[in-house]
């Protein structure tokens, strides 16, 4: 890239023009169309039956999933989730591009990467439940998930936390001399805070494989895109950042799959970040805390519904011969089954003793967390009645 940051290197003009962002109009890349046919001449990336069928299975298992999560919430069983309806070929198409040993920095609606990846329903039920089996021990809200065998970093809640870590992540994989790269993804909200600037410009500057996945969903929370920035999406900034960026159609998981493996084999490659904006739409609700009726209208989610990322890829695979609708509705039954039996099983495990509270924070626990835990335990014996579920065995 042309270093800029020297005069010498800046064209001249005697015209005094200015540069108005419409000049950019970067274009979004579509491989299938919403009823599954090709887009025009497209070339499609190499793809085997057999990872089509995970990806499509991975799709139709985190729908059914977080159905089944936000009823258990519903139903008081649960205290929070997040569902990623409509979003799935953003994350799936892109987790499915990587290698196993690529590590995933993500926000909070990225479980269906985590479910290709390979974890299972009694792991995810296990972190909603915040039981004793599960591996944080139960100390995170539901869907802060960390698995440090499948590579997922511990997702935070502030937003915008993964981002910078991301560009470290990489650097570091870089200077082991790893042949793996680091995906950040993030939504296009949290683009909005101070650590998506320090993070870009960080993997800019030094060079880091760290390939960057904006979910640009259209909210954040309430707030529409169009009240959040004025520039041309998010994908304008990673040009002005000097990272090589590709915008695609976030409900085509051909596009996804095919632009995030060639900015894995960039990223590796050419030692660089690369930014991708997946344009998609969040059909569910922000979490199970929002009602988005009060900030949207049906007839839009409706135009979104029909381009559900789902259904249009099991058309193009239906019109390879790789998709049988028997075959799927058995598929999606015995899924559901599976979900709803996991549910009723993992309900009865246990949590952690209370004295986890305090391990592993620090190497032995130090007085004052000592001194707090007793406290606690003691507001709980006197209030047992206030703490029926959620109070750590004592
Ligand atoms: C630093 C910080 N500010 C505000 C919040 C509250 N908050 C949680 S999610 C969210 C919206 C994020 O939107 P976006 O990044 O587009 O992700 P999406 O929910 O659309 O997937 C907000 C404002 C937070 N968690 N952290
Ligand atoms: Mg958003």
């Amino acid at each position: 890239m042309k270093d800029r940051n020297h005069l010498s290197n800046v064209g001249l003009t005697n015209q005094v023009e200015v540069i108005s962002n419409g000049l950019l109009d970067i274009p979004m890349v579509q491989l299938l169309q919403a009823d599954g046919s090709l887009h025009g001449d497209a070339t499609l990336p190499d793809m085997s039956e057999e990872l089509a069928k995970k990806i499509l299975h991975t799709m139709q298992y985190i729908r059914i999933l977080d159905e089944r999560m936000v009823a258990a919430q519903r139903q008081g069983r649960i205290s929070f989730y997040l569902a990623c309806t409509g979003e799935e070929a953003s994350t799936i198409g892109s987790a499915a591009a990587l290698e196993p040993q690529d590590m995933i920095m993500s926000q909070y609606r990225e479980q269906g990467a985590l479910a290709f990846r390979g974890f299972t329903t009694e792991q995810f039920m296990n972190q909603m439940f915040s039981n004793e089996k599960e591996l944080n021990k139960g100390r995170q809200m539901p869907i802060h998930y960390g698995v440090k065998d499948l590579n997922f970093m511990t997702i935070s809640s502030p937003l915008g936390t993964q981002i910078p870590q991301a560009s470290g992540y990489a650097y570091g994989q870089k200077m082991a001399g790893v042949p793996a790269v680091t995906i950040c993804y993030f939504g296009e909200g949290a683009a909005s805070e101070g650590d998506f600037h320090a993070g870009m410009n960080m993997a800019a500057v030094l060079n880091c494989p760290v390939i960057f996945l904006c979910r640009n969903n259209g909210y954040a929370i309430s707030t529409p895109s169009e009240e959040q920035f004025a520039g041309d999406g998010i994908a304008s900034r990673g040009i002005g950042y000097g990272i090589k960026t590709i915008r695609v159609d976030g409900n085509d998981v051909m596009a996804v799959y095919a632009a995030t493996a060639k900015a894995r084999q960039i990223a590796l490659t050419e030692h660089c970040p690369v930014l991708i904006e997946a344009m998609t739409y969040r059909l569910a609700a922000h979490s199970t805390s929002d009602d988005p009726t009060g900030y949207r209208s049906k007839d839009e989610e409706e135009r979104w519904r029909a381009k559900d990322p789902v259904q249009r890829f099991a058309a193009w695979m239906q019109s390879k011969g790789w998709y049988n609708e028997e075959e799927s509705k058995a598929h999606i039954e015995q899924t559901r089954q599976e979900v709803l039996s996991q549910l009723k099983q993992v309900e009865k495990v246990p949590v952690c003793h209370i004295n986890e509270i305090i391990n592993d924070v620090y190497d032995t626990p130090p007085w004052h967390l000592k001194e707090q835990l007793a406290e606690l335990k003691a507001h709980i014996a006197k209030y047992p009645e206030a703490y029926p579920k959620t109070a750590g065995r004592l």
